[in-house]
């Protein structure tokens, strides 16, 4: 495979959940696997097969024998997780309702609405703080566990083994894991990633137990985030809550006795899979209209109720948009034990009503509203025959959907994409139109000016945008954290200098 990257030594890659999840089949009783396809599977799981690695994580379900083995993949799987055997995988069993105050508790409760610099929606419990706690050393007992499992498999030839441990639910493994490999004398390397924004120190020092956080990131070698914003709060962070030195144009931390990278590494997609999704998927049945796209979580830091009041303010603003344009959101369903997430789905549902009661015709709605997941094919087609896409969060890490729309406008003249400056993707997606979802009025006027824009401007920029997520994908991602942590082979099999 020619675009997968090689690592010096075995991975080990420590998240929240595996990359599959078990499911018991009500016929049979049996476990089975259903597959995932996301991007950072896609990019990563060939890593570890290839070198012989293990995944650490939640199974996706709770089992009343955690020895109940894991099944191997269904033959027909042609997902990259499909070569990943089930001796390759550690999963880690939590007690259900300790599971519950980690992860809707502090995960979702807590971490999720601070780092988005939403404060007052997060909750701080001492209860959930110590099942969160809890949560992560089994983490970090079930990583070296898989760690010695790869040294009784490979031996010497495991290399140094490279760990890494993703995003917000397990900022605190790393440390123990760390502990241990010293009193035993293992050599690895530790490497950490955080999907979400890393928020300013303001923001940050509400958290009761701020120190531990970041004592518990800095027990890696390297930490990456997506964009350098988020790099600098964390060294402000880790300067001003530990008194570290730090240098903040090198991006270094020290502490303990160690220096620790800080990096940025914007995530990618596999932008070659889009194209080709793009490319079979059947055309989208909109007759004649003009399709503004929205793809999100059901989640409050999406902006959705915003973007809503927005095409409102289109319609009333300019109504030859009327019966000409259509806003197409579809919402997966995220998070649905949590009351936050139930109030935001009566919110949007009245919103939708009252707005397309108020501008529907006979043989138009304003707003299409599809609340549930869409397959990979729809989604493209979406994608595709989209003339503007809306990407429009209060907050986001990086924001995938601004880059998958982007793969897949593969037809001539392309469509427009706007994005919130507020989204790591839009730091670096010079080309869309950018706009501030908190100024409704202001949103209006760019989804006009997107809706009006000539050929030739939307070709220039959809030409850039393309040209720039193509190269950037998810597997050049792959190869930049393996670069920041000294661990990327190149094709003549020598290490490349981080
Ligand atoms: P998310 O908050 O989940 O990810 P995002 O980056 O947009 O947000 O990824 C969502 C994914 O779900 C996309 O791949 C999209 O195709 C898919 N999706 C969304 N709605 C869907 C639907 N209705 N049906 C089917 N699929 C749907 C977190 C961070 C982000 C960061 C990513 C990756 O919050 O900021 O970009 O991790 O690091």
């Amino acid at each position: 495979m020619a675009d997968v990257a090689s690592s010096t030594g075995s991975m080990i890659v420590v998240s929240n959940r595996l990359p599959f999840v078990l499911k018991r089949n009500a016929l049979t009783q049996l476990l089975e696997r259903k597959a995932s396809a996301g991007g950072l599977v896609t990019a990563v799981a060939p890593v570890v097969i290839q070198s012989g690695g293990l995944w650490v994580g939640w199974p996706g379900i709770h089992l009343n024998n955690p020895n109940e083995p894991i099944p191997e993949s269904d033959p027909n799987d042609k997902t990259p997780t499909a070569g990943l055997l089930s001796k390759k995988v550690v999963s880690v069993h939590i007690n259900a309702d300790v599971f519950d105050s980690y992860y809707n508790g502090c995960c979702n409760g807590t971490f999720w609405p601070l780092f988005h610099s939403m404060p007052d929606r997060a909750l701080f419990s001492a209860d959930n703080w110590k099942c969160y706690y809890d949560v992560n050393q089994l983490f970090a007992d079930k990583t070296i566990e898989a760690f010695d499992k790869l040294i009784a498999e490979q031996g010497n030839s495991a290399g140094t083994p490279l760990i890494w441990i993703h995003d917000y639910h397990l900022m605190l493994a790393a440390n123990w894991v760390r502990q241990v490999a010293e009193e035993r004398d293992l050599r690895c390397k530790l490497g950490f990633f955080l999907h979400i924004p890393f928020p300013p120190w303001d923001i940050f020092r509400l958290f009761p137990w701020a120190d531990e956080i970041l004592q518990g990131m800095l027990g890696n070698d390297m930490v990456g985030f997506h964009i350098e914003d988020y790099c600098l709060n964390f060294v402000d962070c880790c300067q001003r809550r530990l008194g570290c030195r730090v240098d903040r144009k090198a991006l270094l931390v020290e502490h303990g006795g160690r220096t620790v990278r800080v990096r940025p590494l914007p995530i990618g997609i596999p932008y070659d899979r889009f194209v080709q999704l793009a490319s079979n998927a059947p055309k989208v049945m909109l007759t004649n209209q003009k399709i503004i796209l929205g793809v999100d979580r059901l989640d409050y830091t999406k902006g959705l109720v915003h973007r809503l009041k927005a095409i409102e303010t289109l319609f009333e603003k300019y109504p030859e948009h009327i019966e000409k344009a259509t806003m197409l959101q579809i919402s997966v369903p995220s998070r649905t034990d949590v009351k936050e997430y139930q109030d935001l789905k009566e919110e949007m549902d009245q919103l939708v009503g009252r707005i397309n009661g108020r501008f529907t015709t006979y043989n138009w709605s304003p707003i299409r509203y599809i609340y549930g997941c869409v397959s990979q094919d729809e989604l493209a087609a979406f994608y595709r025959d989209a003339a503007v896409a809306l990407v429009t969060p209060l907050r986001d890490g990086m924001n995938l959907v601004a880059k998958e729309f982007v793969a897949c406008q593969i037809n001539e003249p392309p469509g427009v994409l706007i994005v919130s400056p507020f989204a790591g993707a839009g730091e670096m997606m010079h080309e869309a139109l950018i706009c501030n979802p908190y100024e409704i009025n202001a949103a209006a006027e760019v989804i006009h000016r997107a809706l009006t824009m000539p050929e030739d401007e939307r070709t220039l920029r959809m030409n850039y945008l393309r040209r720039r997520e193509k190269l950037h994908d998810v597997n050049y991602w792959m190869r930049s954290f393996l670069k920041a942590m000294g661990s990327l082979i190149d094709e003549d099999g020598d290490e490349v200098r981080p």
